[in-house]
């Protein structure tokens, strides 16, 4: 077999008949399925390749549902990245140009590469040629690149930004960004050598009075206040004091540059040593109380202000600071301090961190043996556990004033705010960590006035998304605390920047919309993208697309632009047809911000009936359990993966790379052999087709049961887009029945043949539809398998299924048996069923069981021994000791299902005597153990429900 020449072939035959082209209308239930589009500076990967893949299988699992299935693709250019790299080529960067090479890009190519246009063309093409050669069912007519490079998209998404702008969803505020000061420009994560993902971090500074100058110290944790002890300095440090518009203040000397930045005025005026601070007095700011200025190690004169508010109840550091002080007269005396009253000092308990109790950072310093505040490894654990634990679990405490009782996350925003107000802090910003720019520069925070915000912390426009949630499918459901939690927590968002491709703002032309903003209701725009591309710009406009999104009128629109009425119809119910989208398939890193944004501004933009109705989020592919990059060497293009297996083998492998929010993970060892087992599919279907015998047998009634039940529960895995399970059921476990059924019944029937060969071919279609496709081919049914129907069955009959497992069973302990006793030619064998006593303490058991179906083994004796007849009770009490010690534990997890219905083991059995004597080549019998006499009777003791006894001779 030719894996790519029997894919080339289907992928020619789908798309000469235009298969998926999806047109509105017709008798079929809508189904609409997309992806976020990929961002193009680069070849789809392995990465791309998972979520895309799950969209494809829900597009062709709906269809397959009898749906009208649209799945559209597009192609993200906006930003900084693309226009950053192009910048790279034409200077020649090596690394930039390595990256490309690397690529396999040509070096005319490459020359071309330093104009972004270059690349929003070449990536794009190739996207659609990979994602063609992988088998996608997409409506290629749809696609575009976002961008001012595409008018129609410009337009579109100006129409967005007029009509946020008109409904107040949009604000105008300062806003700090990443800098470089020796090229002065905004730094974005692509301008940067090294701090790729660091931005600025909001800290309070805290300001606190003395008689001619103030000492600032930056928190993040301003809620504390209410429990501040002390100020802690660097005594070996140098500060310095300056002119900060009126006031004076003593900080950190890298501090000035840094302020200066962030829109105050400074002047410095002298250096301040360290230790001439110490034991001096300073008025703290909210709690107006006199504390004094102690010399810690931990506080690092370089980083913020240098200086640092105490708050030993809950800040690690601070504790183990004054302890330190507190247990050495010697260090009070050579700072010169009184150690009298430094003891004096005690942490306040001002907030309740639930199990982490209301002194969490003495108890923790305590529980963690921290020797000083040099020990660094075990206080930094202790700041970490700290930090995320009272935010999520904390409470403040009665003594806390205006914010007692309230949880430490909304605590923490009044505080600041009050703060604020009353001068006596401000908000400050550091980096996360070090950025270098790439013209070599350290990298600070700068603030930026007059910059657009998107307001996702506005109150109403959050609950009206709330609501949106509510209404919306998630998959896996458990995604939805995620989602909860992002929609309490989203902040305003700066939607502009001064540099990239984009739409510009239609108001002011020095922004540019940033690429989270400009794609969060696309999808809309895929429902008319095709009828748009032909129309001149100047018809481009608000107008037009109120009338095909909005509450426009289209024959206002349609005098006004000179476009026909009825095409403006057309498009306008293109959009109510297939909008809202139904699902969205996506990475669960885009959870915190694409996804939300994108309800978000639905709420914003259309109608409650458009909003979308269901999400779907994965995990990030691994690659044989490691995480998949360049530096490893086990970074795969979609391309070469293709070319590597085959489009079916990369479609089956990353199937069964996982399905749930872990991180799927691709096992190379399954790809390798996973053509083998396609192929062998293939084989199977040549070699069986039209084959079978017409008579039918009891076991023909058993194996349809199995193919119905399958087909069912691979239908329920589908639905929630379970597609590994399903594939493991219809191709992994089917098929190990299938050979059971061949062992029972020799020949197979050829109706359940039939029905055998289609349902796995048709079951498969979505995962691997190029296979599918070819043994459709040669069954001589009509059409394509991809416009079949999914495989349909019901729950089966559980009598039907548990009574051929008995078979299955009894025959593999008779040969155990057999084995054990070392008996090659046995002379007689009787299958012994158990009594109906067995059965009835067997449920008894089930019922008692708890969640983990252990059961107590008194208060089973006490429940069953009554019912038990006299004769048996010995050998009934043996038997429930061991039912419960030996039996229950190696059944497993819900044994109890197994034994809710009581069959005719014995009817069951007699049933399939043939078979067993043909296989064993002698006289085989059942008998019930209540009937079992002489040399029988000791055997049938040991007889269970399900276990028939099994004497040989
Ligand atoms: B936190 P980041 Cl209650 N040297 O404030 C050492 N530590 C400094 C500093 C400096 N120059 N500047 C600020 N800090 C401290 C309160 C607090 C803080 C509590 C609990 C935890 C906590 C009262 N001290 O921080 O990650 C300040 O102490 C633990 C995260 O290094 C500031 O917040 O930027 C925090 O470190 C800044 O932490």
């Amino acid at each position: 077999m030719n894996p790519k020449r029997i894919e080339s072939k289907w992928q020619k035959k789908w798309a000469e008949t235009k298969a998926y082209e999806s047109e509105p209308g017709g008798a079929k239930e809508k189904y609409f399925v997309n992806c976020p589009y990929p961002y193009m500076n680069g070849y789809l990967h392995l990465g791309h390749a998972f979520t895309y893949l799950r969209a494809d299988m829900v597009s062709r699992y709906q269809r397959m549902q009898n749906k009208n299935v649209l799945f559209p693709f597009a192609f993200h250019c906006t930003g900084t990245p693309i226009v950053a790299a192009a910048q790279r080529v034409e200077e020649g960067e090596k690394t930039q140009i390595k990256a490309l090479k690397q690529m396999g890009l040509s070096d005319t190519l490459i020359k071309k590469f330093s104009k972004p246009e270059e690349w929003t063309k070449h990536f794009p093409d190739k996207a659609i040629t990979d994602l063609k050669k992988f088998g996608t069912s997409i409506d290629w007519r749809r696609s575009f690149i976002t961008t001012s490079l595409n008018p129609q998209y410009d337009a579109f998404i100006r129409w967005q930004f007029n009509k946020l702008l008109a409904g107040e969803y949009l604000i105008k505020g300062s806003f700090p960004v990443v800098w470089c000061p020796k090229r002065g420009t905004v730094v974005g994560d692509h301008d940067r050598l090294s701090g790729e993902g660091e931005t600025p971090q909001e800290y309070t500074l805290l300001k606190f009075k003395g008689d001619e100058d103030y000492l600032v110290a930056a928190t993040l944790r301003p809620e504390t206040v209410f429990g501040q002890t002390n100020i802690w300095i660097d005594g070996e440090g140098t500060y310095v004091r300056a002119k900060v518009g009126d006031e004076t203040w003593i900080m950190s000397k890298e501090m000035p540059s840094k302020l200066q930045l962030q829109g105050h005025e400074v002047e410095e005026l002298a250096d301040v040593e360290g230790r001439d601070l110490v034991g001096k007095s300073y008025l703290a700011p909210e709690i107006h109380k006199e504390l004094i200025v102690l010399p810690s190690k931990f506080c690092d004169a370089s980083i913020g202000s240098g200086i640092v508010t105490s708050v030993p109840s809950d800040s690690p550091d601070d504790y183990q600071g004054l302890a330190d002080l507190q247990n050495s007269k010697k260090e009070c005396k050579t700072w010169g301090i009184d150690f009298a009253e430094i003891s004096k000092l005690q942490p306040i308990s001002i907030l309740d961190s639930g199990e982490m109790g209301t002194l969490p950072a003495p108890d923790l310093c305590k529980k963690l043996g921290v020797k000083n505040q040099t020990d660094r490894s075990k206080l930094e654990k202790a700041k970490q556990d700290l930090y995320l634990h009272s935010f999520n679990h904390g409470v403040m405490l009665d003594n806390c004033d205006f914010v007692a009782s309230k949880p430490v996350a909304e605590a923490r925003e009044m505080v600041k705010s009050k703060l604020v107000d009353n001068n006596e802090a401000i908000i400050y910003y550091e980096l996360t960590g070090p950025v270098k720019s790439r013209w070599m520069a350290d990298c600070k925070v700068k603030i930026v006035d007059n910059q657009w915000f998107l307001a996702y912390g506005d109150e109403k426009w959050t609950e009206t998304t709330e609501l949106a949630l509510k209404s919306m499918e998630l998959y896996p459901s458990k995604a939805r605390n995620q989602f909860e939690y992002v929609l309490q927590w989203l902040n305003n968002w700066a939607c502009v920047r001064e540099k990239g491709l984009g739409t510009k703002l239609p108001w002011d032309d020095d922004w540019v919309i940033e690429s989270l903003s400009d794609s969060t209701i696309y999808m809309a725009f895929y429902t008319v993208a095709h009828h748009l591309k032909d129309l001149d710009e100047d018809k481009l406009n608000d107008t037009l697309f109120e009338a095909i999104f909005g509450s426009g009128n289209t024959k206002e629109a349609s005098d006004k632009l000179g476009i026909s009425q009825s095409d403006i119809l057309d498009w306008r119910n293109e959009f109510n047809y297939w909008y809202p989208y139904d699902l969205r398939v996506s990475g669960k890193d885009l959870i915190q911000n694409h996804l939300s944004f994108s309800l978000y501004n639905h709420t914003a933009m259309f109608e409650k009936e458009m909003w979308p109705k269901g999400f779907a989020v994965n995990g990030w592919v691994l690659v044989d359990g490691e995480k998949m990059s360049k530096s490893k060497g086990n970074f795969f293009t979609l391309k070469e993966l293709i070319t590597n297996y085959s489009a079916d083998v990369v479609r089956f492998t990353l199937c069964n790379a996982g399905e749930g929010l872990d991180d799927p993970n691709w096992e190379v060892s399954f790809a390798e052999t996973a053509g083998k087992k396609l192929e062998n599919w293939l084989n199977f279907v040549k070699k069986n087709r039209g084959k079978g015998r017409k008579e039918s047998h009891p076991v023909d009634d058993w194996f349809k049961a199995i193919m119905s039940d399958t087909a069912y529960k691979a239908t329920k895995a589908s639905d929630r887009l379970k597609f590994r399970t399903s594939t493991r059921l219809l191709f992994f476990e089917l098929p190990q029945y299938y050979k059971w059924y061949l062992q029972r019944v020799g020949e197979p029937n050829a109706d359940v043949l039939r029905e055998y060969i289609s349902m796995i071919t048709r079951g498969i279609a979505p995962v691997v539809p190029h296979i599918a496709e070819e043994a459709w081919s040669l069954l001589d049914e009509e059409g394509f398998v991809i416009d079949q129907q999914f495989p349909k069955g019901k729950e089966s009959d559980v009598g039907l299924l548990i009574g051929e497992d008995l078979v299955k069973q009894t025959l593999e302990d008779t040969k155990a048996i057999l084995n054990i006793a070392k008996i090659d030619k046995p002379a007689e064998i009787v299958l012994i069923t158990s009594p109906k006593w067995k059965w009835d303490a067997v449920q008894v058991a089930g019922d008692l069981a708890d969640g983990r179906g252990q059961v107590k083994l008194n208060q089973l004796i006490g429940s069953v021994m009554p019912q038990i007849p006299n004769e048996a009770k010995k050998v009934g009490a043996d038997f429930l000791k061991k039912w419960v010690l030996k039996d229950i534990p190696s059944l497993g997890p819900e044994w109890q299902e197994r034994y809710k219905v009581q069959i005719n083991e014995k009817k069951i059995l007699e049933a399939s005597l043939d078979f067993f004597s043909r296989i064993f080549d002698c006289p085989v019998s059942v008998i019930n153990a209540e009937k079992a006499v002489s040399r029988l009777e000791p055997k049938s003791k040991q007889s269970a429900p399900l276990r028939p006894a099994i004497f040989v001779s």
